[in-house]
């Protein structure tokens, strides 16, 4: 059986076949993505950012039991850029997971980017595909508060949550890095070794200092650990993909989604023609024409570039 049937089928495995092989960014996943896109679009799809250890993972495990008891069917990805390990940090974790494991209706993998040209973006962007063709209603994105990665991920989901802990100083600043500005719903977690309230406080002021929009962000306190919230933010991202769907938000996210998935492929095959063309047979001669300073690099490139699409 085929990597898509059985994705079809409802088969784990070969879900979990497909992710390993979006991460090497082998060509059998890309043909599986072409083969699957039409089948895309259906999740709701909420990224949960934040700075290290505030809670991310336990307040997801928290969400896909309180999902699964809605009768959702659940995906959850962490993506780690800076482990090339898959299965890591999420799977080492069994115990905070509970039956989550065995729950034929939750998918929970760690994603990092091992051989893929187009890094994390591209390969999440990926995965949240597949997990999307696989039939998930709710697909949850945890990406490990590294800035950039964050903000990119935000562009490829609906709503992002970010998770918050009082007592590391200026909690509201750590979020400088364009997260404040993506969010929609934010939790204030561990409420219960620190002051959440005034953490809570200082982003609900921080927030109507900002430009209101036509969704205000709630700002919830949490203890995860105990599962005293995944109820609350549960209703919240509901309420927020209704929100998108009678706002007409929804049609803008799909855009906006579409023209990052876009770009990503875009820079990613640029990435792999240009590592085709620095091993291909003509290269080393440039290498010549540039080092006896009778080209240009630039003017190397563009005749390099020529040359390769004649031979199309
Ligand atoms: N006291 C307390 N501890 C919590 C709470 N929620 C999570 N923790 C603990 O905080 C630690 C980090 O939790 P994780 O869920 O792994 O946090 P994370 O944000 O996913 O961490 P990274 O993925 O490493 O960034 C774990 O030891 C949790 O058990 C809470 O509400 N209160
Ligand atoms: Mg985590």
């Amino acid at each position: 059986m085929s990597l898509v049937e059985g994705l079809r089928n409802g088969d784990k495995r070969a879900v979990a076949k497909l992710i390993s092989l979006i991460e090497d960014g082998d060509a059998a996943a890309t043909a599986a993505i072409r083969e699957i896109y039409s089948m895309t679009g259906k999740a709701h799809v909420v990224g949960v950012s934040g700075p290290p250890g505030t809670g991310k993972s336990t307040l997801i495990f928290r969400l896909a039991q309180e999902f699964r008891k809605r009768g959702k069917k659940v995906g959850i990805i962490a993506v780690d850029p800076t482990s090339p390990i898959s299965g890591g940090a999420l799977l080492g974790d069994r115990v905070r997971m509970g039956d989550l494991a065995s729950d034929e209706g939750v998918f929970i993998r760690s994603m990092g980017t091992r051989g893929r040209l187009g890094g994390v973006s591209a390969a999440t962007s990926d995965a949240i595909n597949v997990l999307d063709a696989y039939g998930s209603d709710i697909i949850f994105v945890e990406t490990a508060g590294a800035g950039q990665t964050d903000v990119e991920v935000s562009d490829l989901v609906h709503t992002t949550v970010v998770v918050v802990m009082p007592g590391v100083g200026d909690e509201v600043q750590a979020l400088k890095a364009g997260l404040f500005e993506v969010a929609h719903i934010f939790v204030v977690n561990k409420a219960d070794l620190g002051d959440a309230d005034r953490v809570a406080s200082d982003l609900s002021i921080m927030l109507e200092l900002g430009e209101q929009g036509d969704w205000t962000p709630p700002v919830l306190t949490a203890v995860a650990l105990r599962g005293e919230a995944e109820k609350e933010v549960a209703d919240f991202l509901e309420e927020h993909l209704t929100h998108l769907r009678e706002s007409g938000r929804m049609e803008e996210k799909k855009r906006r989604r579409a023209e990052k998935e876009l770009m990503i492929a875009i820079s990613e095959s640029v990435l792999e023609r240009s590592l085709a063309l620095s091993s291909g047979r003509s290269f080393m001669s440039f290498v010549d024409e540039v080092l006896e300073k009778r080209m240009s690099p630039r003017e190397a490139a563009i005749r390099l570039l020529e040359e390769s699409h004649s031979g199309d």
